[in-house]
């Protein structure tokens, strides 16, 4: 039998997340093996931990790869856990590097990246490209310290060239929990992008956990933004209704109602946000179509004034 070679690129909490996943599944079976590859350029020793949902911490120390590491030519899969605004330069890193069948999952916030991977893969025509979205909470204490703080799922789908072989989406579905395959990924990333539309940028310029978004006075907010995205997603060819869609952000308010969104987060350790794939995004797609999205433009410039001046 064959070694399966799987690489997770990004040690951010959902990088290291998705590398504990997988590296307890399958790092015990004799033919397939992870490894963690962070921007350091040579390879590394080094203890992660892990704590688990049940509240376990497990240490265990890895060979860390670094970018330009041998081991990278040998990769039947990368699973890309960056911040979307990182994913183009990161790429270009690795294409040269990697095998000619390696397969490529991008797995972060908001939407874009996918554009610029799929026209550099034309020259790589045995690679394939999936992407992914998850609702996985985790959370990253010091460089190489994560607990897994919140059940989620995590979805991934086909998006151009060749398909992931079955045996690696099997190792996939078993090391990560709630995991399924969605023959559309287009249109689940549209719904996640909405979610993300309408929470991410309302916390930040308001300053609250996402559960207060709930209140009466962000109705016709989350409304005006929700249906210009619906609008927008129409024109580019994916049908989500608009009450199906505040339905979702909704549950997601509800779900994730003690969170501290992400682009929060960002702005409150004075880090760049990923607004331009949220909704910059939509605000693309939109001038593409001649739709008018004040709402979205809005954010977009409200969250750009945030980054600049904290
Ligand atoms: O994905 C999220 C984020 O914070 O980026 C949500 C769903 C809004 C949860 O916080």
């Amino acid at each position: 039998m064959t070694t399966q070679k799987i690489g997770v690129i990004g040690a951010g909490a959902i990088g290291q997340l998705m590398f504990n996943l997988l590296s307890s599944q399958i790092n015990s079976q004799a033919d397939a093996k992870v490894y963690l590859i962070a921007r350091e350029l040579s390879s590394d020793s080094q203890t992660l931990q892990f704590t688990d949902l049940a509240h376990s911490s497990h240490n265990h120390t890895i060979t860390l790869l670094g970018q330009d590491s041998p081991e990278v030519a040998e990769l039947d899969l990368v699973i890309i856990c960056v911040k979307a605004y990182q994913v183009d330069e990161l790429i270009c890193h690795f294409l040269p590097r990697l095998a000619n069948h390696c397969h490529i999952i991008l797995l972060h916030n908001g939407m874009g990246p996918h554009l610029n991977v799929a026209k550099h893969l034309l020259n790589y025509p045995k690679m394939g490209l999936s992407l992914a979205t998850t609702s996985h909470g985790a959370l990253k204490h010091a460089q190489w310290q994560v607990t897994h703080t919140g059940s989620g799922q995590t979805t991934v789908g086909h998006y151009t060239g060749h398909q992931l072989a079955d045996s690696l989406k099997d190792s996939l579905t078993q090391a990560i929990p709630k995991l399924t395959w969605h023959a559309d990924i287009i249109t689940a990333l549209w719904q996640k992008l909405i979610i993300n539309c309408a929470i991410n940028p309302l916390t930040a310029i308001f300053e609250c956990k996402n559960g207060q978004l709930a209140q009466d006075s962000f109705a016709e907010h989350i409304n005006i933004i929700v249906a210009e995205c619906c609008e927008v997603a129409k024109a580019d060819g994916i049908s989500l209704s608009l009450a199906a869609s505040l339905e979702m952000v909704y549950k997601v308010i509800n779900l994730t109602a003690n969170n501290i969104s992400s682009m929060y987060q960002d702005i409150l350790q004075l880090r760049k946000t990923e607004i331009d794939y949220i909704s910059g995004y939509v605000v693309e797609r939109a001038a593409q179509h001649q739709i008018a999205v004040p709402a979205n433009v809005n954010n977009q410039q409200r969250i750009k004034a945030l980054e600049i001046y904290r």
